[in-house]
């Protein structure tokens, strides 16, 4: 079977990480191949563009430089990390991508969106994720968890409104990508949300 690609995506705190390390188990239990990775991140050079764009100490960072900082670290990633692993038949699952982009940037900031678009297609040509798990769950459930875990990086820091927009944007783009991104209700236990996400990864597998 050809190696897939799938994203998780969602606000803060709604469990991504802790679900990648699930799917990651459940492919490896079905035979696959599987690289783990995140956005921004997964080769040494994003892995230092994301400590500065989530550093809270340092300058202000301007909108069009956060989303130039944001594809400059995924077009890196995608050179050594994601298009390899993918052609010698490794799937990849990333802990984030390009949704996340039009949800914080496109409707966090409220940078236009034919920009972003345009971005994505010079920078990705056609790759796109196969299967989008996004992780949806109320912002203030999210937001505890994240403050469960310790100091708040500077995206965490952002006011309501903020994350009202980017959970709104995630939802839009879920209703016009209904084939690829499936929305998974991340507020409930563990367990429930990791057998909605298994039927979904079947669905993919069985395809
Ligand atoms: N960003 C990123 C952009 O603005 N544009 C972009 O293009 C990209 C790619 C990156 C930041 O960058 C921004 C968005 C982000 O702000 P990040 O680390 O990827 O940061 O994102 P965070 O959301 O900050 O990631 P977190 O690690 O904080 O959250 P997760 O991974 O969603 O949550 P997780 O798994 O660590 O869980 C948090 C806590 O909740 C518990 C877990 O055990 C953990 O303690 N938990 C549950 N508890 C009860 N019930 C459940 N169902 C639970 N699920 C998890």
């Amino acid at each position: 079977m050809k190696a897939k690609f799938i994203s998780l995506e969602g606000g803060e705190g709604v469990g991504k990480t802790t679900n990648i390390k699930f799917i990651e188990s459940l492919l490896i239990d079905k035979g696959m191949q599987v690289l783990l990775t995140r956005e921004p991140g997964g080769t040494v050079l994003a892995e230092k563009i994301r400590a500065l764009l989530l550093d809270k100490s340092q300058e202000s960072i301007a909108e069009s430089t956060e989303l130039l900082m944001m594809f400059a670290a995924r077009a890196q990633h995608i050179k050594h990390v994601i298009q390899p692993a993918l052609d010698e038949g490794i799937w990849v699952l990333s802990d984030r991508f390009t949704d996340a982009t039009y949800a914080y940037q496109g409707g966090g900031r409220g940078m236009d969106i034919g920009v972003i678009q345009w971005l994505e297609n010079f920078i990705q040509a056609d790759l796109r994720p196969d299967l989008t798990l996004l992780l949806d769950a109320p912002i203030d459930i999210g937001m505890q968890r994240a403050k469960n875990r310790g100091a708040l990086d500077r995206f965490e820091s952002e006011q309501m409104l903020f994350f009202t927009k980017v959970r709104d944007a995630y939802l839009a783009l879920a209703k016009t990508s209904p084939a690829r991104i499936k929305v998974v209700n991340a507020g409930q236990p563990l367990d429930k949300v990791q057998a909605e996400i298994k039927i979904h990864l079947s669905h993919l597998i069985n395809d």
